[in-house]
Parts: structure tokens; sequence; C-alpha cells
């Protein structure tokens, strides 16, 4: 017996791509429903080779679901994830509302997997935000061998991760600056079209956003609350995925030949470092991938136990989508949760 997956905010980035992933990994859904809000019901959506036509939320019986991938936006995971859980789905939502609440688990499964089993207290799991994502698959096996006590990370993200609206303004800039038309802010504060902003999401009274925010308890929650982390977040015009420059300070000595050797071995990682012109990657070959690339690595004299490495990947996958799927399979593997009945 195959489950029933509703996939909430599917005509969304991330939505779309959730549908994507679980055609792509054979997910074992008997029923996959796209749901969004009542304005886009009705309208279709891709899922392998099939079209789903969008239900509107008020109109699933959510008691007959099993897996609700949530990817509408905190408002409206505010309003529905209680409901949806109490109906017996268990809720794995994309949006920031519940990832600091200590009865969610906030889970990357190469990461902190066991801890799912918290999802019991209120039947939702929080999925991080996606520059956390990426940065901790990628610390947990440095933190495993020689303890992180400190990250200094830059952020460069991509135009996707603020929506489908920004990525068109991005498109809609650069064609106008290529034809001498008017340049147009709308979402963005700044224009980004051949610039880069250093602001994303809200300022916090303490100067920093609330994405630099987010990434200093993400980390700690995720991997281990005593490593310190200060973030810069800027956003660059490009469509998809997520970079980093990020450098660690350590505990014990790590070299860089050590460092890559680890990497090479940890789930979700792909190292590619060669020291030379294009022996790295960039936003636009982790596009469309599922995995963590790490490049640049070196060591960092100007700190003891000082490392440093670039890290790259698809936003809407490791950062959102693939990682939601991965936890929903986290549930199946480990036989948490059971299909119900499919209704005839
Ligand atoms: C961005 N990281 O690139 C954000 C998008 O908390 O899930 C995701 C925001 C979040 O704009």
């Amino acid at each position: 017996m195959g489950y029933s997956v509703a996939v909430v905010g599917a005509t969304g980035n991330v939505g779309r791509e959730m549908l994507d992933i679980l055609e792509e990994r054979g997910f074992p859904a008997d029923e996959v429903i796209a749901v969004a809000s009542r304005r886009s019901q009705g309208t279709e959506v891709s899922f392998g080779d099939r079209t789903l036509k969008v239900k509107a939320i008020e109109n699933v019986d959510f008691s007959k679901v099993d897996i609700c991938l949530m990817s509408a936006g905190g408002a409206v995971s505010k309003e529905w994830s209680p409901k949806i859980a109490a109906a017996g789905a268990v809720v794995i939502d994309n949006s920031s509302t519940w990832r600091m609440d200590p009865d969610v688990p906030l889970i990357v499964p190469e990461v902190n997997a066991d801890a799912i089993v918290g999802f019991r207290k209120k039947g939702i799991i929080a999925n991080p935000n996606c520059s956390t994502a990426q940065l901790v698959v990628a610390l947990k096996p440095i933190h495993d061998r020689a303890r992180i006590r400190r990250v200094v990370v830059s952020t460069y993200q991509s135009v996707s991760g603020a929506g489908k609206e920004a990525m068109d303004e991005l498109f809609e800039q650069t064609r106008a600056v290529f034809v001498s038309d008017p340049v147009e802010t709308k979402k963005f504060p700044k224009r980004i079209a051949f610039n880069v902003i250093p602001h994303i999401d809200v300022f916090m009274d303490d100067g920093f956003t609330k994405e630099e925010w987010k990434m200093t308890v993400e980390t700690k929650k995720i991997l281990d609350p005593k490593i310190k982390l200060t973030a810069t977040c800027v956003r660059v015009p490009v469509f998809v995925s997520h970079s980093e420059a990020v450098s660690l300070e350590l505990e014990s000595p790590l070299s860089a030949d050590e460092a890559r050797e680890i990497l090479r071995e940890a789930p979700g990682c792909l190292v590619v470092d060669k020291r030379e012109p294009g022996g790295y990657v960039t936003p636009y070959e982790a596009t469309g991938e599922d995995a963590t690339y790490i490049s640049r690595i070196r060591e960092d004299p100007t700190v003891d136990n000082g490392l440093a490495m670039w890290i790259v990947s698809d936003n809407l996958r490791k950062g959102a989508a693939l990682n939601a799927v991965q936890i929903a399979e986290v549930l199946i593997n480990r036989k948490l949760i059971e299909a119900k009945q499919q209704a005839a």
C-alpha cells in the first residue's frame, strides 16, 4: 500500500520542485494531491508525464492524507499546519513558522535524522532555510572530526529564494538594461540586475537581517548549540543555487587534505576541488542537482585551526524541496508512519 501525499503550494517554485522530486525518486505514493489557494484552484501542474488539477486547500480531506509537504508561506502554514496535523497527516513545512518551536523538529536528514521522532508532539516537522540546509550538510562531517567553534559565512543567494516574481524581476531588469528601457524595482529594495544587494529578509534590532539570524539559530538547533556563527547574506543576480564562502575555526587541527577526504565520504556532499581555473563548482553547474558541492578547501592561517571553503547547492532542491522529500523518506524508512487505507 502506497502513501497519500499532498503538496500545498504546488504552483510555486518549491511546490513544483517537490512534485518533480517525488516523481524522480519514485516516492511510494498511491496518490499525489496538488493543493494551493482558492485563487489557483483548477490550474494544472505537471507530475511526471501526468497533469494534476490543483485543489483549493479548503476542499482537501486531510484525514485521508498521510504526508503533507507544505510550501505556501508562513501565514498559510501558521493557520493550516496545526489543522492538517490534527486531521492526521504529518506536515513537513518549508516556511520559517515552526522552525524554532521546541516541539517541532528541524531536520536535515544527513545531519540530525534521529531528531525526527519529535514530530509526534505536534505532527509537524520543519525544513530549514535554504542557506542553512546546504551549510550544515557540509559542516556536520567536519564538526564530527574536529569540533567547530566558530563559523563566518558570506552568502551569494540566488533570486529564486525570493520566489517566482523575484526571478521575473531579474529577467525583466536585465532585458531593460540591454534595450535601454527604464529599470523598475518591485520586489527588491534596489536594482538586482548587474548588482548585488547585502540585504535578505527584514532588519533586526541588532543590525543583522532575519536571514542572517536564521542561519545562526537554525545551525545551532540542527547541528550544535555551542557553535558560534556570524553571517552576511547577500542577494546576487543568479537565478538558481546559493553559494557560500565559509571560514571555520576548529577546536583541533584539520588539514585541507583531511577535510577533503572526510567530505568526499560524507552523505550529500560532493567535493570538486582542483586548484586550477575552473576547478570548483559555480551555481550554474549546481542547478538541478541534488548534491551540496564543496570547493576551494584550504587552511586559514589567520586563526587557530582555521579552514575555509566554498559551498554551492540548488536552493530549490537541497535547500527546500529535496530536503522535505528526504524527511518524508525517513518517516517511511524508519516505519514512523503507516499508510492509511486509501479511499476507493
Ligand atoms: C532567500 N533563503 O533566499 C531565503 C528563502 O526562511 O525559508 C527562504 C526563506 C525561508 O530569500
